[in-house]
């Protein structure tokens, strides 16, 4: 009984999270701006790709970060550094950002900054392999991250992450010397469960295979927009 009200409970939260999650996209189309949610265990890497991708393409695009930690703004610091607005948010107890907290986000960078100037903002979720997941905030795309130092079967064992992503960074392969890993096995069994997933072995450290990333995101920047004229065009015609 405990069991079917809990499940019922979950259903439900799941579901008020999504209709807000969808609002959020909503109103990130509004602003013409593409969102990215950027998933991993505690440690895989995310504020340092984001550090190596602000870096990369501030020429390019205008870039935002909705930044999600249970406390502190660590992370959040060392990303103002790249001149970009963030946004920190502190989730306290909650291993995760949910829509709700990155719509207040939202509504911080609308009130302190001009979104309609912004080309992509990206969320970096609470270190978390798992429920994540499950929260969409209004993302486009998710994109997961797992160090090579996790493990091969860290696809097997969280299977909904890697079901779910987009794209999928495998990250630290500066250490595969260091380490008894298969990179070829990650990558198998990531494309049994989830055949269209993106797939980029990087190392921030050394910018080994970050290009492709950052090649990446532009297009999909690019699509988006283009999608968004194509749309604008479509309404005229009717
Ligand atoms: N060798 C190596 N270390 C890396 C690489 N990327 C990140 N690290 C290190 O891994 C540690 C964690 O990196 P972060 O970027 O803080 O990880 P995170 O996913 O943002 O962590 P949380 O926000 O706490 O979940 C730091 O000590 C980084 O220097 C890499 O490509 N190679
Ligand atoms: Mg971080
Ligand atoms: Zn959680």
């Amino acid at each position: 009984m405990h069991q079917t009200i809990d499940a019922t409970l979950g259903i439900n939260l799941l579901h008020a999270n999504q209709s807000l999650a969808n609002l959020n996209r909503a109103e990130f189309d509004d602003w013409g701006v593409y969102c990215l949610n950027l998933m991993s265990s505690p440690g895989a890497g995310k504020t340092v790709l984001l550090e190596k991708t602000l870096a990369a393409l501030s020429g390019q695009l205008q870039m935002a970060v909705i930044e999600g930690d249970m406390t502190t703004e660590l992370d959040a610091e060392r990303l103002r550094q790249y001149d970009v607005p963030v946004i920190a948010i502190n989730t306290g107890r909650s291993c995760h950002l949910d829509a709700k907290m990155v719509a207040g986000g939202m509504h911080s960078l609308e009130h302190d900054y001009e979104p309609a100037d912004l080309d992509l903002v990206f969320v970096e979720n609470v270190g978390n392999l798992v429920c994540p997941a499950e929260f969409e905030v209004g993302e486009h795309a998710k994109v997961a991250l797992l160090s090579i130092t996790e493990g091969e079967d860290k696809p097997l064992k969280y299977p909904v992450m890697f079901q779910e992503a987009d794209c999928l960074l495998l990250t630290k392969i500066d250490l595969a010397p260091y380490l008894e890993i298969d990179l070829d096995r990650i990558i198998q069994s990531v494309r049994q469960m989830n055949p269209n997933v993106r797939i980029f072995p990087v190392s921030a450290k050394t910018g080994e295979g970050l290009d492709p990333w950052f090649k990446w995101v532009q297009l999909q920047v690019a699509l988006r927009q283009q999608s968004a004229k194509g749309a604008a065009v479509q309404e005229l015609v009717w």
